[in-house]
């Protein structure tokens, strides 16, 4: 069990009113609060350390040089990469798949290959993959959800008729930001490696909230960002297998990544550098080491607890709502931490207007899943999504204040 009370105190923005009314916030899918240590750990760096690194042989930029590859150290320890090469700094999950699509895309897309996905990917992992088919002559193909509310999770059976030797890449996350649904991933991976399918798992909603060992999975790329994780926004990651990475050309090119230059030609250094052209989010590089520390004190498999029983309470209270549409995995069902809901007769954005002025921060809308809300005849749901320092108690709150929005508009 998480002592919850004693987490809060280690989040200074949660400490307010919004509206006159106490801040309930429920919009971690979209990003989480930052813990005073990784706030401290960005005024730290600034005021002692700032410096460029890897290039400059003077006291500040060697401590700057130590602090950014420290925390390169420390993210491949969280998600037990065998190797700290295999951690490359991005700006977060979006540019991450995208460095992927990209840079092996380009290399290994043909005409007649096969690029699966899921019908449940963020627009993140969905795009990207759509461009790198285009470009390349490959089929894109999803693996469906099942179900009217897309409860019954992605349809095993047709990924195995999907899953073929023509499969090259099979994309898909871990935890839905729409539908909270978690994808049986060791199993995805397993299977699309028995067909020489390379895996993708966008990892933005899972990392921060369970543990994750990339060796056990046997993955080849893992994306995710910081700020999903009690991280800075502006960096995330790029693991990537190293028998990968060092067969892998460049996305980008430019100072830091190079080991030698003329004027006709240059030669890459070896990953993580080749990948990270120009001077890195170096501050909130290391802040986001200490995000990991924060987070491993606590322990993820604590949190994933805490956010399940959280979901579970949250879809019990929220099924007694009349007229209440849940889409994701139904109530008693695993779930991640967030619920997602349409009332017919009121429109997302009133929901979340409404609940703004009772403190309670929601998201309402497509989420970046159109396809998905397409599929399911919706044009948007209103979104809770809950971390380790909310409460049963707030849950309470955002039923109140859904019920006295029903009211408002004549629904009950
Ligand atoms: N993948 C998933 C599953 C996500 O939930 C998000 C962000 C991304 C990728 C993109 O991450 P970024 O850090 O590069 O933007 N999801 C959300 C959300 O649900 N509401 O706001 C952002």
């Amino acid at each position: 069990m998480l002592d919850v009370q004693k987490i809060r105190a280690d989040f200074p923005i949660l400490h307010q009113s919004v509206n006159g009314k106490p801040l309930v916030y429920l919009d971690n899918g979209a990003t989480s609060q930052k813990p005073r240590a990784v706030i401290n750990s960005l005024v730290h760096y600034y005021e002692r350390d700032n410096s460029n690194v890897h290039r400059g042989l003077h006291a500040l930029s060697m401590r700057a040089t130590d602090a950014y590859e420290g925390a390169r150290a420390r993210l491949a320890k969280f998600i037990n990469a065998a190797d700290s090469a295999e951690i490359i700094f991005t700006r977060g999950t979006t540019e991450s798949i995208n460095i992927v699509a990209r840079s092996w895309g380009h290399a290994h897309l043909k005409p007649g290959d096969v690029v699966l996905t899921t019908e449940i990917e963020h627009h993140s992992n969905l795009i990207p993959w759509q461009q790198a088919a285009r470009v390349s002559g490959a089929t894109l193909k999803y693996v469906p959800v099942l179900g009217a509310d897309a409860e019954g999770g992605l349809d095993l059976a047709a990924l195995d008729q999907l899953l073929t030797p023509k499969v090259k890449v099979f994309a898909f996350t871990h935890i839905s930001n729409t539908l909270g649904t978690i994808n049986p991933i060791a199993e995805f991976c397993r299977r699309a490696r028995a067909v020489g399918a390379i895996t993708v798992i966008d990892a933005a909603q899972s990392i921060g909230h369970a543990p994750f060992d990339v060796q056990a999975l046997g993955a080849d790329f893992v994306s995710f960002s910081g700020h999903k994780m009690c991280g800075p926004t502006g960096i995330g990651v790029l693991y990537g297998r190293r028998a990968l990475l060092d067969k892998l050309a460049p996305d980008e090119t430019g100072g830091g990544m190079v080991s030698n230059v003329t004027y006709e030609d240059a030669r890459w250094k070896p990953a993580p550098e080749r990948f990270e052209a120009g001077t890195p989010n170096i501050a909130d590089a290391i802040a986001l080491g200490v995000a990991c520390d924060y987070l491993d004190a606590i322990g993820r498999d604590q949190i994933a607890a805490h956010d399940a029983a959280l979901s579970r309470y949250a879809m019990e209270q929220l099924s007694t709502l009349p007229g209440i549409r849940i889409i994701g995995p139904r109530v008693g069902a695993e779930r991640s931490g967030l619920a997602s809901f349409s009332f017919a007769d009121v429109h997302a954005h009133d929901i979340v207007t409404f609940a703004d002025e009772d403190g309670v921060a929601l998201r309402g809308g497509h989420h970046c899943n159109q396809p998905l809300m397409r599929k399911l005849g919706l044009t948007g749901t209103t979104r809770a999504s809950f971390y380790l320092y909310n409460t049963e108690g707030e849950i309470d709150v955002l039923v109140a204040s859904l019920h006295r929005t029903l009211k408002f508009f004549g629904t009950t």
